[in-house]
C-alpha cells in the first residue's frame, strides 16, 4: 500500500490514528474524538498584525504573527513570511492566547509561609523577593562553595539564568530536562558514531524510505518537521514504523513492526548483520568513511534474523523485509534518529545502532539521507566564564558517566544532595522545568527538595514544582518578552537553499495593572547585583541581549521589523557533507563499554503486570499546557490504551474509569478512562504524558487525567550517559477497589 495523503487528511488521521486502518477489529475499538464547542473567537476586524513573535508552546519555536486589538492579543497565526513553519501553527501554538490570559497564571512574587509541598502563599514585593533570594543563595555559596547550588532549567528564558549560575556563580550541578530526560543519549551516541549530534536532520521530503523507531510523528508535532514528513509521503516515500503501539505514524506505514518494547537494538543489529552477510550495504561509503568495520562485523555476527525475531517477538521474515526495503532504496533513506530517547536505560546502544545503520546504508549527505544544513551565524550574549575551582565535582561526574551530555545527570545531583557526598547541595533554582512531573521517582525528588536550605522557582503557571518553592517568581510569558533569536534553514531543499533569522519580540505589553511579571534577564540581573556579580552582567535588558545577538549577523530589531519579523538570506547547499562512521569506537572500549553496538536486555514485566509506556498527544505540550482551556477541551483526560483481548478477559470496556498501580504498589493519585484497542501489544499499557496536576491552583488541570510520572518510580540510568530511562515500570489496573492482574 502506497500512502498518498492530503495535508488535511493527514492531520485528521494524526489526531485519530486508526481512522484510516483497514482492520475491522481496530476500527471497532476506536473511540470517536469528542469535541466540545467553545466560544467563537469573534471577528478579527480592527485588529493590528504584530509580526516577530516566536512560539514557545513547545521548543520548536515556530514564527508567529499576532492579531492585536486595543492592546489585547486575540489571535495567533504562523508568520506567512516564514520558510520554516510558514503560515501554519499547531493546535498548541494557536492556544498560546489562552496561556497569556490564563487567570491561574502567576502574577506576583510570593513567599511560602507554609510548608514545602503544602504552601501558604504571601504576596511580597520584587524588592523583598530578590533580597531574600540573593542573600539565601549567597549564604549557601559562602558556606558550601558554588557546588552547594543546583539548577534545573529548561526553555529559552532559562538560558540566561543557567549561564549565570554555571559561568559566574560557578555551580557544575545543572540538569536540563531536554538532555537527561529527553534527547541526551541520542546526541551523544551520534557524536560517538558520526562525530556530530543528530538533531532530527533527515531529508524526509526527498527520501525513498522513511524509517522511524518509536518516533510517533503526527502525535509528536513540530510543524516544519511534520511538513517534511508529509512531503516525503506525498512524494511517494515508503514508510517503516517500529512501535509496539498503533501510533499515528504506524497508521500510515507500509510496514508496521509491532516490536516488544526495549528490544530495538536487537532488531537493528539483525538488520545490520543481514545487510553485511548479504553484501547489501554501501561498500564504497564504508570503505571510504568507516572505521573498525572488521570488528563490527564480528561483533554483530551472532545477530541472526531468528535470534532477533525471538527477542523482539516479531516474525524473522518481517525483519528481512525491512532490511531489504532499506537496502533496495539506499542511500536515499531517512533513518530517523528519534528525539525522546530516554527509554529503558540501554538507550545509548540503540541510538548508536541507528547511527551505524545510517552509515552502513551510505545514507549521509545525500538526497533523502542524514543531511545537516548550515545555520546562519549570529552573535552571542552570554555571561563570561569566571574560573572556579570545582574540579572534584567534575571528576565525580567524569568517572561515573564519561559520555554524559552537557550538564550533570539529574540522578547524580539527587544522589549527591541526599548523601552529601562528595559535597553538599543545599540550594535549588528551578527555571521552566517541572521536575515533579518530568523526572522519574518523584518521591526521591521531593526528598532532595526537603533537605535544601533554600528553593526558588521561576515559572509562568502554578505547576506542581511551584508548590515546593520558598520563593516563587512570576516570569512574563513568551508573548510578552524579548528573548533569544530563532535561526535555521529552509526545511525543504527542493527550493534554492535559504537561511532565516528571527527574534522573539513582545506581541503585547509586558506590564499591566493586574500583575508584576518580569523577564528572566531583568530578574537575573537584579539577583546578580545583589550577589556581588554586577561587573559581569552581559546585557542591561532582554532587548539589549537580542540586539547584541542580532548585531553578530549585521542585523537589528528595527531591521527585522522592517523585514516583517524574519530576515532571509541565501543558504549553503546542504548535500555532499559526509561523516566518518565509527563502527567500533575505541573511546568506548577504553572506558570499559562495548566498542560495537550491543543489545542489553531490560527487565521483563513481572507476572500480572504490563509495561507502562507513554508518549505525546497532538494537543498538549509536555505537562506545560495542562491548564490551557482550549487544549484541555480537546482532550480533557488522557485515555489509557489497553489491548482489546486483555480487556475482554478482564471484563473491561472502552470508557471505563480506571486507575493504575505499579510494581512498588504506587497508585496514581488521579484516575482516567480506558481506551480498548487492538492497536497495542498485550504486554503494554500506554498513555499520554502531561496530565494529573496535583496543584489545586491549576483550576483546569488539577486532578484531570492520570500523571504518568507518578507511576515512574523505577529509573534505569543509561550507563554511558547517565540519562534516565523511564520505561522500566510495570502496572496493573485498578477498577473500583479491585486490582486486576494483566493476563500473560
Ligand atoms: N504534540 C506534542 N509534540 C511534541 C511534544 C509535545 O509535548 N507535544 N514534545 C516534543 C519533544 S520535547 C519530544 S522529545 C518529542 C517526543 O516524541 P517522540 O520522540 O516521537 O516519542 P516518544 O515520546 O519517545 O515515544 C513515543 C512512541 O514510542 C513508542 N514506544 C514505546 N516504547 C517503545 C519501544 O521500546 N520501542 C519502540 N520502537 N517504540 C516504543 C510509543 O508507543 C509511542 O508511540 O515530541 C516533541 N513533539
Ligand atoms: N513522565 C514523563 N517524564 C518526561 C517525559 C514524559 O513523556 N513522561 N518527557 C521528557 C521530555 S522528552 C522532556 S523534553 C521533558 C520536559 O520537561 P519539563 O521542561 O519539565 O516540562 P515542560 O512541560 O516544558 O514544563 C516545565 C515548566 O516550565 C514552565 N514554563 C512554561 N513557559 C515558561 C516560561 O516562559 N518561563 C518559565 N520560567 N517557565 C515556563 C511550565 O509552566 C512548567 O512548570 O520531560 C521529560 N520527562
Ligand atoms: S510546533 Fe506548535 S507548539 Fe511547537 S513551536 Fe510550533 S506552533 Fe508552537
Ligand atoms: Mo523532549
Amino acid at each position: 500500500m502506497t500512502v498518498k495523503l492530503t495535508r488535511r487528511k493527514f492531520l485528521q488521521s494524526a489526531t485519530c490514528a486508526a481512522a484510516a486502518v483497514p482492520m475491522a477489529r481496530m476500527a471497532q475499538a476506536e473511540q470517536p474524538f469528542v469535541r466540545q464547542p467553545y466560544a467563537a473567537p469573534g471577528s478579527f476586524a480592527g485588529t493590528k498584525s504584530v509580526c516577530g513573535g516566536v512560539c514557545e508552546m513547545c521548543f520548536w519555536r515556530c514564527q508567529l504573527i499576532g492579531k492585536v486589538r486595543d492592546g489585547k492579543l486575540v489571535k495567533l497565526e504562523g508568520n506567512p513570511k516564514s520558510i520554516d513553519n510558514g503560515a501554519s501553527l499547531c493546535a498548541r501554538g494557536n492556544a498560546g492566547v489562552k496561556l497569556l490570559y490564563d487567570p491561574d497564571r502567576l502574577k506576583y512574587p510570593m513567599k511560602n509561609i507554609g510548608k514545602r509541598g503544602a504552601p501558604v502563599w504571601k504576596r511580597i514585593s520584587w524588592q523583598e523577593a530578590l533580597d531574600e533570594c540573593a542573600s539565601r543563595l549567597k549564604a549557601i555559596v559562602d558556606k558550601y562553595e558554588p557546588q552547594g547550588l543546583a539548577i534545573f532549567p529548561h526553555g529559552a528564558s532559562a538560558k540566561y539564568p543557567m549561564n549565570f549560575f554555571e559561568h559566574v556563580v560557578g555551580t557544575p550541578n545543572n540538569s536540563e530536562a531536554s538532555f537527561f530526560q529527553c534527547r541526551g543519549s541520542r546526541d551523544v551516541a551520534y557524536i560517538q558514531t558520526l562525530g556530530t549530534p543528530a538533531g532530527e536532520e533527515v531529508d524526509m521530503p526527498n527520501a525513498k524510505v522513511i524509517f522511524m523507531l518509536g518516533t510517533h510523528l503526527g502525535e509528536n508535532v513540530h510543524v516544519s518537521h511534520l511538513k517534511k514528513y508529509l512531503k516525503g509521503l506525498e512524494n511517494g516515500a515508503k514508510l517503516i514504523v517500529v512501535d509496539p503501539r498503533f501510533s499515528a505514524s504506524a497508521a500510515k506505514a507500509d510496514i508496521w513492526v509491532q516490536i516488544k518494547p526495549g528490544t530495538d537494538t536487537a532488531f537493528l543489529l539483525a538488520i545490520m548483520n543481514y545487510l553485511v552477510q548479504q553484501k547489501k550495504y554501501d561498500m564504497e561509503y564504508v570503505e571510504d568513511f568507516g572505521y573498525g568495520f572488521e570488528e563490527f562485523t564480528v561483533g554483530i555476527e551472532h545477530a541472526s534474523l531468528e535470534w532477533a525475531a525471538n527477542i523482539c517477538d516479531i516474525p524473522a521474515k518481517q525483519i528481512k523485509e525491512v532490511a531489504d526495503m532499506l537496502a533496495d532504496n539506499a542511500p536515499n533513506v531517512s533513518i530517523h534518529p528519534g528525539r525522546h530517547s530516554s527509554w529503558n536505560g540501554n538507550d545509548f546502544q540503540r541510538e548508536r545502532s541507528l547511527a551505524c545503520l545510517t552509515g552502513l546504508l551510505g545514507a549521509i549527505g545525500v538526497k533523502g539521507g542524514f543531511v545537516k544544513p548550515k545555520n546562519p551565524k549570529v552573535g552571542r550574549c552570554s555571561w563570561p566564564k569566571v574560573a572556579h575551582p570545582h574540579e572534584h565535582a567534575l571528576q565525580h561526574l567524569a568517572e561515573k558517566y564519561p559520555f554524559s551530555p552537557p550538564g550533570t545527570p539529574t540522578d547524580l545531583i539527587r544522589e549527591t544532595a541526599l548523601t552529601g557526598k562528595p559535597y553538599a547541595i543545599k540550594g535549588l533554582i528551578v527555571w521552566g522545568q517541572n521536575p515533579i512531573q518530568t523526572i522519574p521517582d518523584p518521591a526521591l525528588t521531593v526528598k532532595m527538595i526537603e533537605q535544601m536550605d533554600f528553593v526558588v522557582v521561576c515559572d509562568v503557571m502554578p505547576t506542581d514544582i511551584t508548590m515546593y518553592a520558598d520563593i516563587l517568581l512570576p516570569e512574563s510569558c513568551y508573548l510578552e518578552r524579548y528573548d533569544y533569536v530563532k535561526k535555521g534553514t529552509q526545511w525543504d531543499y527542493s527550493q534554492p537553499h535559504q537561511q532565516y533569522i528571527s527574534a522573539r519580540v513582545p506581541m503585547v505589553s509586558p506590564t499591566a495593572a493586574d500583575h508584576e511579571r518580569k523577564d528572566s534577564v531583568w530578574i537575573v540581573n537584579e539577583l546578580a547585583r545583589r550577589m556581588g556579580y554586577e561587573e559581569h552582567i552581559p546585557a542591561k535588558s532582554a532587548e539589549e541581549m537580542v540586539e547584541t545577538i542580532l548585531a553578530g549577523a549585521d542585523l537589528s530589531l528595527a531591521q527585522l521589523a522592517a523585514e516583517e519579523g524574519i530576515h532571509i538570506q541565501p543558504g549553503v547547499d546542504p548535500y555532499g557533507t559526509q561523516y566518518d562512521v565509527d563502527f567500533n569506537n575505541r573511546k568506548l572500549i577504553d572506558a570499559g563499554f562495548p566498542g560495537v553496538p550491543t543489545y542489553i536486555p531490560v527487565p521483563e514485566p513481572p507476572k500480572g503486570f504490563a509495561r507502562l509506556v507513554y508518549g505525546r498527544l497532538p494537543v498538549h505540550s509536555f505537562n506545560r499546557s495542562q491548564n490551557n482551556v482550549w487544549l484541555h477541551q480537546e482532550m480533557p483526560r488522557n485515555p489509557i490504551w489497553i489491548n482489546d483481548e486483555v480487556a475482554s478477559r478482564l471484563g473491561l470496556n472502552d470508557g471505563d474509569e480506571i486507575n493504575l498501580v505499579n510494581q512498588s504498589g504506587v497508585k496514581s493519585p488521579s484516575s482516567s478512562i480506558l481506551k480498548v484497542t487492538a492497536g497495542i501489544r498485550k504486554d503494554v499499557i500506554y498513555t499520554a504524558h502531561g496530565y494529573g496536576s496535583k496543584n489545586p491552583q491549576m483550576h483546569v488541570a488539577a486532578g484531570a487525567g492520570l500523571d504518568d510520572n507518578s507511576l515512574i518510580t523505577q529509573r534505569a540510568v543509561d550507563p554511558e550517559t547517565g540519562t534516565h530511562g523511564m520505561r522500566n515500570n510495570f502496572v496493573r489496573i485498578v477498577k473500583g477497589d479491585t486490582v486486576l492482574d494483566i493476563p500473560g
